[in-house]
């Protein structure tokens, strides 16, 4: 197995008028999770979210894969006791995809290449999932005894039903990025050359929206998971309050009458 060469970080993270580009960057291992690679996503994310002026991010990976999921050349066996696999998820991937789901802004996932195990969790929890044609998604869990985890049992049925997701979890085989499209597993295929352009006007788009609104329609749309639907008819009035008295609520409705293109200010620094 190849090394990353120790003075290469793990996460890249480029600025962009109004987003971040996050990437993973262990390309010799396909991007798979170590923890180091946990600690530079989970501080990217963190500094991304306490940026005013960073209204969406795009996260993509380095070389020919998105992500590997977890490293497993830090799983092989040894001569000592097994290692217990719930404090690694306890301690590092849940509160990833916790974070990663709490962020106020938009996700947009640029899949460039395979997303297995973990790795395949990590784009799908993304807001808008773009994938290349040669990318795929593979829910290696079972292939190696493990259970679908960072969401994965919980994500699946949600999203392609209980037969694709029972399908794709015992199986383990790999969905092509059409076909995951076609199942609504994810937004869009594109051609792997058109990806990252895709994936970065998406993001231009977003953050030069209504991006308190767009934050808002994250928290409805994730409350919707639980809720039944007098609570969140509920919610929705209470966020639509919320929307309602937001500076760029009266611009879109002023650039509307005045028949031109909206400039909002939102709550992030623009
Ligand atoms: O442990 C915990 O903390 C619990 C949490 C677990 C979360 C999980 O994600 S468990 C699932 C772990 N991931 C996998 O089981 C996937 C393993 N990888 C593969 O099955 C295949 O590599 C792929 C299907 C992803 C890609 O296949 P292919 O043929 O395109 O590439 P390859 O030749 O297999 O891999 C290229 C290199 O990347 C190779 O290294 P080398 O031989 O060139 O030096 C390979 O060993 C390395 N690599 C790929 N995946 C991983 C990896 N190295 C370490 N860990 C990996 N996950």
């Amino acid at each position: 197995m190849s090394d990353q060469p120790s003075d290469q970080p793990s996460i890249l993270v480029e600025r962009r008028a109004g987003y971040r580009v996050v990437t993973l960057n262990r390309p010799a291992r396909l991007n798979a999770f170590n923890e180091d690679m946990h600690h530079a996503l989970r501080a990217a994310l963190a500094d991304a979210q306490a940026d005013p002026a960073c209204g969406a991010l795009l996260l993509t990976g380095a070389g020919r894969a998105f992500c590997a999921g977890q490293d497993l050349s830090d799983r092989a066996p040894g001569s000592g006791p097994p290692r217990d696999l719930g404090g690694s998820l306890e301690n590092f991937y849940n509160p990833l995809v916790r974070q990663l789901r709490a962020l106020p802004f938009p996700v947009v996932a640029a899949v460039n290449g395979t997303a297995a195990g973990a790795g395949a969790s990590l784009a799908l929890h993304c807001d808008i999932v773009l994938a290349a044609h040669s990318a795929k998604f593979i829910q290696a869990f079972a292939k190696i005894g493990l259970v679908p985890d960072s969401g994965s049992t919980w994500l699946l049925p949600r999203l392609v039903g209980a037969a694709r997701a029972r399908g794709l979890a015992l199986l383990g085989e790999p969905l092509v990025a059409a076909t995951a499209a076609e199942w609504g597993l994810i937004w869009k295929a594109v051609a792997d050359e058109a990806l990252m352009g895709e994936a970065e006007a998406i993001c231009e788009r977003l953050a030069k929206g209504a991006t308190i609104g767009l934050g808002l329609i994250k928290r409805a749309l994730d409350a919707a998971e639980r809720n039944d639907l007098d609570t969140q008819l509920a919610l929705e009035r209470d966020l639509q309050r919320e929307a309602g008295f937001t500076p760029d609520y009266a611009e879109g409705v002023r650039a509307f009458l005045d028949k031109r293109a909206p400039v909002f200010s939102g709550r992030r620094g623009r």
